[in-house]
């Protein structure tokens, strides 16, 4: 794996992962097509109402409830790939992920705004662990205070992108749209949540009506793009 490291950040990128796990990348992506329920929520940012401009599915354990703009979120059960992937990726980082939210970007135009996964019901000693599927995109990583430079990572079919904390605290990252990007992506993030904590805090950001900065409503996801090549 390759080490990114920056003051604060620590990233560790595995491009071709999954292919390297003798997995059929193609297969994959049409299979969790296929199998997940995909919502396209109506969130709250800057007081506006919309539809995040991506598709997305929240699969966790029970337990795990995810409420957003006052509807509790339905939590999809884990699939047989899903929990084979999860399989793995615990044996390779020794981490119990009990959560996973998946993010469907249509096309280029689908994407996802500035953010930190820094949300008081995850825990902040487990990495955030990331798999794309699909056409390849940037992510882009700035932080949030200080003179580093922004920089971005592309993400290609089969790539595992391993967030090691305190990378969520010092720095925040972004998929932004990309014009000439008509294919779809996938990408996975697996997680660590506490249960106990989850439905508290998503419902308090909602009915305070606040910019949006849970792992479904970003920053940046405003309705009209700014669409870049
Ligand atoms: O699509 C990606 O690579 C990033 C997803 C992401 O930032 C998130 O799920 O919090």
């Amino acid at each position: 794996m390759i080490s990114i490291e920056r003051p604060g950040l620590q990233l560790r990128h595995g491009p071709g992962w999954l292919q390297q796990q003798g997995l059929n990348t193609q297969q994959l992506r049409r299979a969790l097509i296929d199998s997940l329920s995909w919502q396209q929520p109506l969130v709250t940012v800057y007081g506006k109402q919309h539809r995040t401009p991506r598709l997305t599915c929240w699969v966790a354990d029970p337990g795990c409830t995810y409420r957003y703009s006052g509807l509790v979120q339905s939590i999809h059960p884990w699939t047989a790939e899903l929990n084979d992937l999860r399989d793995r990726l615990q044996q390779l980082l020794g981490v119990r992920f009990n959560s996973l939210l998946l993010n469907r970007y249509r096309n280029g135009a689908d994407r996802m705004g500035w953010h930190a996964d820094d949300e008081p019901e995850l825990d902040d000693q487990a990495p955030i662990v990331s798999l794309s599927l699909g056409v390849a995109r940037d992510l882009r990583f700035r932080p949030r205070s200080g003179s580093e430079a922004a920089f971005a990572v592309n993400l290609a079919d089969g790539d595992l992108l391993v967030m090691d904390p305190p990378s969520q605290r010092h720095w925040q990252h972004a998929l932004p749209p990309r014009a000439r990007v008509v294919a779809e992506r996938l990408n996975l993030t697996f997680r660590v949540i506490q249960p106990t904590t989850a439905m508290q805090s998503i419902s308090t950001r909602a009915s305070l009506g606040r910019a949006a900065t849970s792992t479904q409503a970003r920053a940046g996801d405003t309705p009209a793009p700014n669409t870049s090549a």
